[in-house]
């Protein structure tokens, strides 16, 4: 067995031009994989910080931040060595972030902290009712160099460090399935930053472009069958390798005043407009996964793969891409054809219990945007019903277990009968929707059909 560092496989550390906030899976299968391809790769380094659980730093750094990508096409496997992760840190290694934030070699900040890591609230402010949110704020207002728990609590430290120092403009770029993500991470940190110092959100207005993009990769959390395989093909052990789908889209808008790697050149699309891809993406891929990650483990299937093999699932899927389709501005039968290929790869398995997590934030933005558009045009359709319908079963204790970081709101929407638990679901999705009494009427029709009651 070799030893798997950067001497033994001649892959020398860019300097760090990047910070990562979220080290996990899915980044180290695409960001690093797009900054790994760029021509310029030697040029920009990434320093990634983990978020609470600081477990893959740790098993990074023996092997100097490399990993090995195990790309698994419905075809067959292959295997990159990934070295764009120059420097991996724990999430509490606040000196580190300030000493990136303060030096004018940093060009971008990207992340991927999940719907829930960007604390926003409703109305997509900043969620400041947040206990961490309120700490993160008194803490920076009697210590700019206070530690503080929250991405938008960093990206203000660091700010407030990269003003202090002078180091000059720089770009945010969130890797998250949120719509909009750019301007949705614009409001949050400025209203962060408007609580801690009345100066920030001008200097940020004048020095940050925040841009927005598309992400789409499917990538399983690590398995030790993962491990053990990338000993036996390449012969060295890797702690941390990520296994993942060959199919991958990165769709890009925005500033990038200090710079950016040629990301274009490694298959990154640059665009004017990333809204109609994020929308398709959103609604298409990430709304059907959720309807599966609720309806489908009802009916006992663990995995995509599995789910999508059965024929009343696969048609609840279709229901859902006909509905969500139809308000698409750019194509969607090929992408759809596209889609089943990927849902259906045996080479993958993509367990749905990990796709059920944090549904508070995911329903919201995957299913009922689309669904809004059928009121508006006097239609109900089952597609997004469904899905509604079998996130309350889900979380009545129906399916795959509750897991959301809004955890007390979930608990709280559970009422002591179906009812009851429709109608805080709705209200919480919208007012509008828990006063339309056929909404009503059908998403209960249809929660009732996921799970019977004598
Ligand atoms: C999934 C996504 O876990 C989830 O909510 O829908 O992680 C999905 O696999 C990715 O967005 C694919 O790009």
């Amino acid at each position: 067995m070799s030893t798997f560092t950067r001497e033994n496989h001649g892959r020398p550390a860019a300097p760090v031009r990047i910070v990562h906030m979220g080290l996990g899976n899915f980044t180290r299968a695409h960001q690093a994989y797009y900054t790994e391809n760029a021509p310029d790769a030697a040029e920009w380094g990434i320093a990634a910080f983990t978020g609470r659980r600081p477990d893959q730093a740790r098993a990074l750094a023996p092997q100097d931040g490399l990993y090995t990508l195990i790309v698994r096409g419905s075809e067959g496997t292959s295997y990159e060595v990934i070295s764009a992760i120059s420097r991996a840190h724990t999430s509490d290694d606040a000196e580190a972030l300030r000493g990136y934030f303060a030096s004018p070699e940093l060009a971008i900040l990207t992340s991927t902290v999940t719907e829930a890591g960007y604390m926003r609230a409703a109305d997509g402010s900043l969620d400041s009712g947040n206990a961490d949110v309120a700490a993160d704020i008194e803490a920076l207002r009697a210590d700019p160099l206070a530690e503080v728990s929250t991405f938008p609590g960093k990206v203000v430290a660091g700010l407030l460090a990269r003003r202090a120092a002078g180091a000059g403009a720089m770009t945010i770029l969130p890797c998250d399935n949120l719509p909009e993500n750019g301007p949705a991470v614009r409001r949050v940190v400025t209203d962060l930053a408007a609580a801690v110092d009345q100066g920030l959100p001008g200097w940020i207005d004048e020095n940050v472009s925040f841009a927005t993009c598309m992400v789409d990769r499917i990538t399983p959390a690590t398995t030790d069958e993962d491990r053990s395989e990338v000993a036996r093909e390449m012969g060295y052990d890797d702690a941390s390798p990520v296994p993942t789908e060959a199919f991958s889209e990165w769709v890009v808008a925005g500033d990038f005043p200090a710079g950016r790697p040629r990301w274009e050149d490694a298959g990154v699309a640059i665009v004017e407009d990333v809204t109609p891809f994020e929308e398709r993406k959103l609604w298409m891929l990430n709304g059907s996964h959720s309807l599966l990650a609720y309806a489908a483990t009802i009916r006992g299937f663990e995995t995509v793969g599995e789910a999508i093999m059965d024929p009343e699932v696969r048609g609840w899927v279709n229901e859902w891409w006909d509905v969500a389709g139809e308000h698409l501005e750019v194509e969607s039968e090929e992408y759809r054809a596209a889609l089943l290929d990927r849902f259906e790869n045996p080479n993958i398995r993509h367990l749905l219990a990990q796709i059920a997590a944090d549904g508070s934030q995911k329903i919201p933005v995957r299913i009922v945007p689309a669904l809004r558009e059928e009121i508006a045009a006097g239609r109900v359709p089952d597609g997004p019903i469904r899905a509604i319908a079998a996130w309350v079963q889900h979380l009545r204790g129906h399916g795959a277990p509750v897991k959301d970081a809004q955890e007390d709101l979930v608990k709280g929407l559970v009422g002591s009968d179906l009812d009851e638990t429709i109608g805080n679901v709705l209200e919480f999705l919208g007012e509008d929707l828990a006063a339309n009494t056929e909404v009503v009427d059908r998403v209960k029709a249809l929660a009732l059909e996921l799970v019977p009651e004598e």
